[in-house]
């Protein structure tokens, strides 16, 4: 029996694949298909796959012509695949030629002639385009600019901010740079807001009653009325309104959500994550003070945002204490709460002038999964068990800080007005409902320097 094996992305699939295949076939008696993994896809730059690998794989298995599917998932894996199901013919399309030669030494390789006038990209380039505005004063923005250039289907349409000298070159290049707000919306089908919080949910709504989709930093707004509002208004004007926190879209991340989800650690019974930074901070200038994000603000959602993603949004129990830089106790330079579900337990621990370790620790009956410092960026994490013989390692490409992919969302979110590509509404509401009982010192007590003393 001869065995043939191909490789492709197959997003969109069109006839041109479909050739490919039947030719492919052809060569033997045996065809085996390797799908590139959304994952592998990215790690080669090709990021602007529209189709998940679900959808990829039910369209190749549809066309009835391969014998056996296999996933791509890593550099090298070609040769691994080959051996282990004693292939005989490599085959590709000729637009790869030369490029597969090294495969020789293992099987016969075979390019096949592509064919003319159709491809996945001028499919997807049928699609719309979107015209995104930046929002902010905040020099983060220069990073979401330079991952933009990475997205199929985002083109910066200008940038409004207060501080135009934190922009980097091609910032300063755009065709539109003001502090008008309305002027950015007018040029933009979209706006990326990175605003102190305290503005998010004013500048969504007017971004959204003028028609434009938003995409907008955590927290997304300071009360649950706030937030159901902006999902609910986007909702009745057919926008998108998604919550930007690059964790949520980290490969490692929504991988490691997937395995606590689906029973590899047992029940689980304990989410705790820790994010800290130390601020800088001019005690002279109490002004400065209020154009900095609080920790709270900086780090609470990102905190917030696995124990209501595993253990959803009703606990039934939440109490806080919290250290303030400030008399009036807005500005908290720490922050610990502790949440009570009916079967689990959760913490998270915030600060911008508290250091601490930045892991994730998700326990269940088990097992637990540790996900070492600095988890919101993580590529990495482990699954522990009793017998260490048992524990496992697992490794994920993360692009651009995990901007990339969020931008990916986005744009697919628009294009196909489906919202599953976001952090879901539910848990958007449930990290501003914190923000909210936080905000009105409900269940907090006050931590004192130099003492203990209580308020609730
Ligand atoms: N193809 C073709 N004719 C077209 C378009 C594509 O013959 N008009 C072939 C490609 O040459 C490839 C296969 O169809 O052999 C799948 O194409 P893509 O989905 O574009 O996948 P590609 O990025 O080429 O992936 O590491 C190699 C890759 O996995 C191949």
């Amino acid at each position: 029996m001869i065995k043939v094996i191909t490789y492709g992305t197959f997003d969109l699939l069109h006839f041109g694949h479909v050739r490919l295949l039947e030719r492919a076939r052809a060569l033997g008696d045996y065809l085996i298909v390797g799908v590139t993994a959304e994952d592998f896809d990215k790690s080669r730059g090709k990021i602007n796959v529209q189709q998940s690998l679900m959808e990829r794989v039910d369209a190749v298995r549809a066309t009835g012509l391969a014998d056996e599917i296999v996933i791509e998932e890593y550099e090298g894996q070609k040769i691994d695949d080959i051996r282990r199901y004693e292939v005989d013919i490599f085959a590709i399309g000729s637009d790869w030629k030369g490029k597969f030669d090294y495969l020789n030494e293992y099987c016969r390789v075979v390019y096949l002639d592509r064919t003319a006038g159709i491809s996945s990209t001028e499919l997807r380039s049928q699609d719309q385009s979107f015209r995104l505005g930046l929002v902010g004063s905040s020099s983060y923005i220069n990073k979401v600019e330079r991952e933009c250039q990475l997205v199929n289907g985002l083109h910066l349409s200008g940038v409004c901010t207060e501080k135009p000298e934190i922009l980097s070159e091609s910032l300063r290049s755009l065709p539109l740079m003001t502090s008008r707000y309305e002027e950015l919306l007018e040029a933009s089908d979209a706006v990326y807001l990175r605003t102190h919080p305290e503005l998010h949910a004013e500048q969504a709504e007017k971004a959204l009653l003028a028609g434009k989709h938003v995409l907008c930093e955590s927290p997304a707004a300071l009360s649950v009325e706030e937030c159901r509002r902006l999902y609910r208004l986007a909702e009745e004007k057919g926008l998108v309104f998604m919550e930007a926190l690059k964790t949520a879209y980290a490969t490692a991340y929504s991988r490691l959500l997937l395995l606590a989800k689906n029973g590899k650690i047992g029940k689980v019974t304990s989410v705790d994550a820790t994010c800290t930074s130390i601020l800088e901070m001019d005690p002279k200038d109490p002004e400065g003070l209020s154009r900095k994000w609080d920790s709270m603000s900086e780090w609470g959602p990102t905190a917030l945002l696995p124990i209501f993603q595993i253990l959803g949004p009703d606990y039934c129990d939440m109490r806080i204490a919290s250290r303030f830089a400030d008399r009036e106790h807005k500005f908290d330079t720490f922050t610990r709460i502790f949440f009570e579900y009916p079967d689990a337990v959760a913490s998270i621990k915030v600060g911008n002038q508290v250091k601490s370790e930045g892991e994730m620790i998700i326990s269940g009956t088990k097992g637990y999964i540790l996900v070492p410092a600095p988890w919101w960026k993580t590529d990495y994490f482990e699954i522990r068990y009793e017998n260490p013989a048992e524990n496992k390692r697992y490794f994920y490409q993360l692009d651009g800080e995990g901007i990339r992919y969020e931008l990916v969302a986005f744009a697919r979110a628009m294009s196909t007005k489906h919202t599953l590509y976001g952090i879901e509404p539910e848990v958007s509401c449930a990290i501003a409902g914190v923000m909210e009982a936080f905000r009105a010192q409900k269940n907090l007590r006050i931590l004192q320097d130099g003492g203990t003393a209580s308020l609730f």
